[in-house]
C-alpha cells in the first residue's frame, strides 16, 4: 500500500468520494504486479497523480483506446482505466461502444458523479432532468439521461457492474473484475459534494448478489438495469449485472498470443 503512494497532496475537495475510490483501488492493487493505469481528464483523473504506477494521463474521452494500445503493446500488463461520466459517456462514448465489442482484457472504472465536475458542474449524459447549473438556467436540464448499464449490455460487454463509492465495494469489484478475462465495465456511483450533492442514493442501493440475481442471464440483467434510470431514484441495484466468458481481443490475434507468451517481441515482428 505504501509503495502505491506518490506523496502528492490531494487537491480533491475535502470529503470527495474520489478519496474513497482511491483507497479501494489501492487495496485491490496492493498485491498485483505489472499494473499500468490510464486516466482521462476531470476530477476523477487526478487519481493518476496519487497512484505510484506507470501509465498515461490521457486526453478527455480517450481512456479506452489508450488502454487498448497498452494491451497491444504488452498483453501481459494488468491495465486499469479511469474515466468520469463526462469522459466515458460524452466525449468518449464511441470508444465505449467498441470497447465492449472488442473485449480486450482490461478493467474500466467510471466515476459517475452525474456532472462535468472539473469544469464546474455542467450536465453530462447521465444528469437527471431538472438539474440546474449556469448552462441550463432557468428551467434546468431537459434531456433524458442515458442508462450506461443498458448500453453496455446492448453492446455485448462481457462484464457489467455497478458499485457505490465506498472502499469495500470498490476493492471487491476491482478484484472481481481482475478475475474476469476480458473487458470489465464498472460504474461507480459517487455524489459530487460541490456540484451534484448526495441525493440519498446510498440508502436506495441494494446488492444484486443478496437477491440471488443470475449474472449469466442477459434478460434478467436488462430488467435489473431498468430499475434505476438515473432520473428518478427508487432503488439502485449494485453488483455484477452480467458476466459472460468470451474470447478476448488478445486471444484473437496470433501475434498477440505470441507476445503474451513472450515468444516474440514487437521489435522482431516483420512488417
Ligand atoms: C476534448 C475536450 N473537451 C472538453 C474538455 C474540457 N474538460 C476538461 S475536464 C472536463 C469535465 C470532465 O468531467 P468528467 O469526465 O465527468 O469528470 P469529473 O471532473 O466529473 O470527475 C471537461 C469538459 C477537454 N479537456 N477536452
Amino acid at each position: 500500500m505504501k509503495k502505491l503512494d506518490t506523496g502528492e497532496k490531494s487537491t480533491w475537495c475535502p470529503g470527495c468520494p474520489n478519496s474513497l475510490i482511491l483507497e479501494g483501488v489501492k487495496q485491490a492493487l496492493a498485491k498485483r504486479t505489472n499494473v499500468a493505469i490510464v486516466s482521462g481528464i476531470g476530477c476523477h483523473a487526478k487519481i493518476f497523480d496519487y497512484l505510484n504506477l506507470p501509465g498515461l494521463n490521457s486526453i478527455h474521452g480517450r481512456v479506452l483506446p489508450t488502454c487498448l494500445g497498452l494491451k497491444i503493446g504488452n498483453p501481459n500488463l494488468n491495465v486499469v482505466g479511469f474515466s468520469g461520466d463526462g469522459d466515458a459517456y460524452q466525449e468518449g462514448i464511441s470508444h465505449l461502444v467498441h470497447a465492449a465489442r472488442y473485449n480486450s482484457d482490461f478493467k474500466y472504472l467510471v466515476h459517475n458523479n452525474q456532472v462535468f465536475a472539473l469544469t464546474v458542474g455542467q450536465p453530462t449524459a447521465t444528469t437527471e432532468i431538472g438539474f440546474k447549473d449556469k448552462t441550463t438556467m432557468p428551467f434546468g436540464s431537459k434531456i433524458v439521461p442515458l442508462n450506461p448499464i443498458k448500453l453496455m449490455l446492448a453492446c455485448g460487454a462481457s462484464f457489467v457492474a455497478r458499485v457505490f463509492a465506498d472502499i469495500k465495494q470498490v476493492r471487491w469489484i476491482l478484484n472481481e473484475a481482475f478475475k474476469h478475462k476480458g473487458f470489465a465495465f464498472v460504474e461507480i456511483i459517487q455524489p459530487c459534494i460541490t456540484f451534484h450533492p448526495d441525493t440519498g442514493y446510498k440508502e436506495k442501493t441494494y446488492s444484486l448478489e443478496k437477491t440471488g440475481h443470475n449474472k449469466r442471464d442477459l434478460k434478467a440483467a436488462f430488467r435489473k438495469a431498468d430499475e434505476f434510470d438515473y432520473n428518478t431514484v427508487k432503488k439502485i441495484p449494485l453488483g455484477i449485472f452480467y458476466q459472460e466468458k468470451r474470447e478476448t481481443f488478445e486471444e484473437k490475434y496470433p501475434q498477440l498470443v505470441k507476445l503474451k507468451k513472450k515468444e516474440i517481441s514487437w521489435r522482431n515482428i516483420k512488417r
